[in-house]
């Protein structure tokens, strides 16, 4: 049995991502392909605490400790993610590395030092970009009180997300019915694994 596949799932907020993550590993599981949702930020740990506290305003942190916290919660899933992989189970992640340098990146922080603490995590080997424009995401419930939750942020983050994308994103259009972007997302899937199967490759390393 070789290894599971790294599919992760970007966008701004209320692009649909946590919909179409669960609908797809359900629709995996259905098939037959073990896989498993895992979602950044991790609130449950205690780094997941210190990071929900700063999302909804309850505490103040500087920039960069936020950033890295946002990266330590990633690396203490890494061992447990990479365990998953290797048995076997595919792995959905609503989030990771791109959210972390996107949104830090439209504070006008570093490029190259957003990346630099999640260098060596388990690259994806597809990602998905639901991507609809902040204005329409607003219209579908209206951005909340997290701190991120403004449309000059959003439309900042989205701008930031289009330049860490290569070949392994594809750009979902998330405006359309649910159900359909679900049959596209299902459909380069299957393709992604077909193709993984075909010729697997190891678990590549990000942004080395
Ligand atoms: P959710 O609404 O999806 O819980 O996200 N964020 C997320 C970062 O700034 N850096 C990160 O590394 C990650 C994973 C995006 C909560 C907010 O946290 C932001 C929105």
């Amino acid at each position: 049995m070789g290894r599971g596949l790294l599919i992760v799932f970007e966008g701004c907020d209320r692009s649909g991502k946590t919909t179409q993550s669960t609908r797809l590993v359900q629709a995996l599981n259905d098939a037959g392909v073990r896989a498993r949702l895992v979602k950044f930020p991790d609130r449950t740990t205690a780094i997941g605490a210190m990071i929900d506290a700063y999302l909804r305003q309850k505490t103040q942190l500087s920039d960069q400790a936020v950033h890295l916290l946002f990266s330590a919660n990633r690396w203490e899933a890494m061992a447990q993610m990479r365990a998953d992989l290797e048995s076997g189970t595919t792995l959905v992640v609503d989030r990771y590395t791109f959210s972390g340098v996107a949104f830090s990146a439209a504070k006008r922080m570093d490029l190259k030092w957003c990346k630099a603490p999640d260098v060596g995590l388990a690259a994806p080997d597809r990602v998905f970009f639901l991507d609809i424009h902040p204005d329409d995401a607003a219209k579908r419930a209206g951005y909340g009180d997290e701190i991120y939750e403004k449309r000059e942020m959003q439309i900042e983050v989205r701008v930031k997300f289009f330049s860490l994308m290569d070949k392994s994103w594809s750009i979902v259009d998330a405006l359309r019915d649910p159900d359909e972007i679900h049959r596209q997302i299902m459909a380069l899937t299957n393709r992604a694994l077909e193709r993984h199967n075909a010729d697997p490759t190891p678990i590549g390393k990000l942004w080395t």
